[in-house]
């Protein structure tokens, strides 16, 4: 049977460090869904449609690898979809204490969800879109921690 894994996130926007986890992760399912949080109660600096086709551009040489978005829990979702796990990038221990909650939580709503934690390669350890984002308000280089397209986008969203 297909082993489809979905990879949630903001990703406001996508980075280095969220493309190093969906390397590793694509060759471990058939098919990985990276899947762009829709909340409304965020203000991010990209609309989930520019976040997704910056995602696709992030990913287009990896063919197991689908863009999608989302709203509501995870869990709901997570059903609806038929995926047989969640994947999310560990950093370092505070994302892991973070992940620990968020996995307990979803694991409560949805007692047969799968998780798998995937450590971020040590390159990008230290990268956050926030980070990124204040790199680029600040008219700072963005270019080792994102792709191209990203670059351009952060560029002509502060130039707005
Ligand atoms: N290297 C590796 N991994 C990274 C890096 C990096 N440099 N940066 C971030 N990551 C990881 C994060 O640890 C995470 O696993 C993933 O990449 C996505 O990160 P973000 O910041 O874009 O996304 P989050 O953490 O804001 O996503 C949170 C969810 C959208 C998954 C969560 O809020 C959710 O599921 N919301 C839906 C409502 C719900 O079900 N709530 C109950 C959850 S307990």
């Amino acid at each position: 049977t297909m082993r489809k894994a979905v990879y949630p996130g903001t990703f406001d926007p996508f980075t280095r460090g969220h493309l190093d986890v969906v390397v590793q992760a694509a060759t471990l399912f058939d098919e990985l869904v990276v899947s762009v949080l829709h909340n409304p109660n965020k203000r991010p600096w990209f609309d989930v449609a520019t976040r997704m086709d910056l995602i696709r551009d992030a990913v287009s040489s990896i063919d197991n690898v689908r863009v999608d978005s989302f709203e509501g829990l995870l869990v709901d979702y997570y059903r609806r979809e038929s995926f047989a796990c969640v994947v999310r990038g560990v950093r370092n221990e505070l994302d892991f204490q973070a992940e620990l909650a968020m996995a307990h939580v979803n694991r409560s709503l949805a007692e047969d969800l799968r998780i798998v934690f995937i450590p971020t390669s040590s390159v990008y350890g230290f990268v956050s879109s926030s980070l990124v984002k204040d790199v680029a308000l600040h008219g700072g280089d963005v270019s080792q921690f994102v792709t191209p397209r990203v670059a351009k986008a952060l560029l002509e969203h502060v130039s707005l």
